[in-house]
């Protein structure tokens, strides 16, 4: 039996996040002030023992943190420019996805407003907030974090990356880069199973093992990109890699579909053995990146 004192919390957004942020919080004990633009989706943290704002600036007098989880950079100023008042001397957490940019430029007009800032990426679906496997990665104020930590540990793990306000952005937007990359190779490949008639499901089993498989070369393959040496001990260099795509987008073809997922990567690899790196390992393909 734990004896953590939690400090109240102010949620600003009742989207599908927000909803799973307070629910886990009031889940804990925690006293919560919940606030959405439009009514209606408060009826079940109300139950749950949330207090229900009917404006933006009275739900943050309810919060030592304040929290918002809003659709985008643009929204979190509609919200909060308004209530700048009301917010100094609270500490602000923002779980609204915003780039590094917009991220560093909410903790300016913070910092300008006396307001303590803390930005974090929520690396989860609503689903697995406050389970095994949720995380969430926090920059800016480190004062704010390690005043909340336990109570931003019932959300997911937590884990602070600096005083930059756009580093945790950075990273969840890296993440994102990678996973997106991932899904769109699976959407190519079931496409291409399934123009033989096999099922997405089907494939979807093969292809979660061989993605976990592959994943093992990742840490082999940063270890490469941080030397800046892409000639010693090539195992597939940029020429058997420019044929294999090839190969791959030919069979697509051949398929009846097209290979959009591969024409990424195809075109890093070919910009590279353009300017006469084909000798160079595969990873390589990250300077054409750089280069642009
Ligand atoms: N859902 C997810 O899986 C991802 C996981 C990673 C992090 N994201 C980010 O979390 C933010 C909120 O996401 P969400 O899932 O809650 O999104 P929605 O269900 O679409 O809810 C959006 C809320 O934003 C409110 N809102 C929109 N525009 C405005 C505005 N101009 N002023 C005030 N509030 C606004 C909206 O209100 P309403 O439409 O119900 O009135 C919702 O409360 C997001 O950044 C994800 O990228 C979630």
């Amino acid at each position: 039996m734990t004896n953590i004192q939690h400090s109240p919390v102010t949620v600003l957004g009742l989207g599908a996040m927000g909803r799973a942020l307070a629910a886990a919080l009031l889940k804990a004990g925690v006293a919560a002030t919940v606030w959405n633009r439009s009514p209606g989706k408060e009826a079940e943290l109300v139950a749950a023992g949330a207090v229900s704002a009917r404006a933006a600036g009275q739900a943050v007098g309810g919060g030592e943190l304040v929290v918002t989880v809003l659709l985008d950079h643009a929204s979190v100023h509609e919200t909060l420019d308004p209530i700048a008042a009301e917010l100094r001397g609270k500490h602000w957490l923002n779980l609204t996805s915003t780039s590094p940019e917009q991220s560093r430029e909410l903790a300016a007009w913070a910092s300008g407003h006396g307001i303590d800032f803390l930005d974090g990426g929520i690396m989860a679906v609503p689903d697995m907030i406050g389970a095994e496997g949720s995380s969430i990665l926090y920059s800016g104020s480190q004062a704010i974090f390690d005043a909340h930590r336990p109570t931003l540990e019932l959300l997911g793990s937590a884990e602070y990356f600096g005083t930059d306000a756009g580093l945790a952005a950075l990273w969840d937007f890296a993440l994102l880069s990678t996973m997106y990359a991932m899904f769109g190779g699976f959407f190519q490949g079931a496409a291409m199973v399934g123009s033989a008639g096999v099922p997405a499901s089907e494939f979807a089993t093969r292809a979660a093992g061989w993605v976990a498989a592959m994943s093992q070369m990742l840490p082999a393959y940063g270890r490469v990109i941080d030397t800046g040496d892409y000639t010693s001990d090539v195992f597939q260099d940029l020429v058997f890699t420019k044929t294999a795509l090839d190969t791959l987008r030919q069979a697509a073809f051949d398929a009846g579909i097209t290979a959009e997922p591969l024409d990424g990567i195809a075109a890093l690899v070919d910009r590279q053995v353009t300017d006469g790196h084909g000798a160079s390992a595969f990873e390589r393909s990250i300077e054409a990146l750089r280069g642009q």
